[in-house]
């Protein structure tokens, strides 16, 4: 099964590479995008057939952790909240939780350890094609959701960055409840055990184990539970999904 597994991902993300100039700049043909929406149209069929909903994603040996886990995207935001943040070795950072939440919170990176934590070693693929292996270490989503308690209506959970991909328009990325669930969804501060870095999504980015790259959102600001995402940027769920890419992202 994995090894059909492995095959119809390269497969597919050689359609996608060949396709698309890269997720970390606007590809600059116009049809990119669209011609890699029927591939990852046919990537979702796949993925729902293969691993049932509550399927974990592979994970690897310390031994198989990759040397440098590339960065991609924003390697630092360069916007003054952040930049001051981080001169303060973001002590002063918080993560902002609200939304259709009965106890809207802040929470510094102290207070996320003491919800819980996990550590996992995955393989992160990014569209462009390639991947890396990494150990992270970070607080379940699902133990954060238990503490704020979603109200009625909430359905997806989104992923406000500090990043600005244009001018006023930030990174942001959303998942369902389900996925936000999912015992291997985390609110990772740690890589390889050490912090965060900043080039990999400091203080504090998300880990959806069973999707691609471009879900993995960096620099977390807020986090908002929301019951549609008609209102949030342009209504397709995540920076890259408003151009052009799929909401679900399966690998
Ligand atoms: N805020 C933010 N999150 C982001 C991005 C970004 O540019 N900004 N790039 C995405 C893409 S396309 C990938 S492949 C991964 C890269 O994560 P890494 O830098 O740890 O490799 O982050 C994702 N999350
Ligand atoms: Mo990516």
């Amino acid at each position: 099964m994995s090894d059909r597994r492995d095959f119809l991902r390269s497969t597919l993300l050689a359609l996608g590479g060949a396709t698309l100039a890269g997720c970390d700049r606007i590809s600059e043909s116009e049809s990119g995008p669209r011609l890699l929406e029927s591939a990852e149209a046919i990537n979702r069929r796949v993925q729902r057939f293969l691993s049932p909903s509550k399927a974990l994603a592979r994970e690897y040996a310390e031994s198989d952790i990759s040397a440098v886990f590339k960065p991609n995207g924003t390697l630092m935001p360069d916007t003054p909240l952040y930049q001051g943040l981080m001169k303060g070795g973001f002590a002063d950072y918080r993560l902002e939780v609200d939304g259709l939440v009965e106890k809207p919170t802040h929470f510094s990176i102290d207070e996320l350890r003491t919800l819980g934590m996990r550590t996992q070693i995955t393989r992160h693929d990014c569209v462009e094609g390639w991947s890396a292996i990494g150990k992270w270490t970070g607080t379940p989503l699902a133990a954060l959701l238990d503490h704020v308690k979603p109200g009625a209506g909430a359905r997806y959970v989104v992923f406000h960055c500090f990043d600005d991909m244009e001018q006023d328009t930030p990174y942001y990325e959303s998942v369902d409840l389900d996925e936000a669930r999912h015992p291997q969804t985390l609110l990772a501060y740690g890589l390889n055990g050490g912090a965060l870095p900043v080039a990999n999504g400091a203080p504090l980015r998300l880990r959806v184990e069973r999707q691609l790259g471009y879900k993995q959102a960096k620099y977390i600001r807020r986090i908002e539970v929301v019951a549609s995402f008609a209102e949030v940027g342009d209504g397709n769920g995540g920076y890259w999904e408003d151009n052009g890419y799929e909401w679900y992202a399966g690998i």
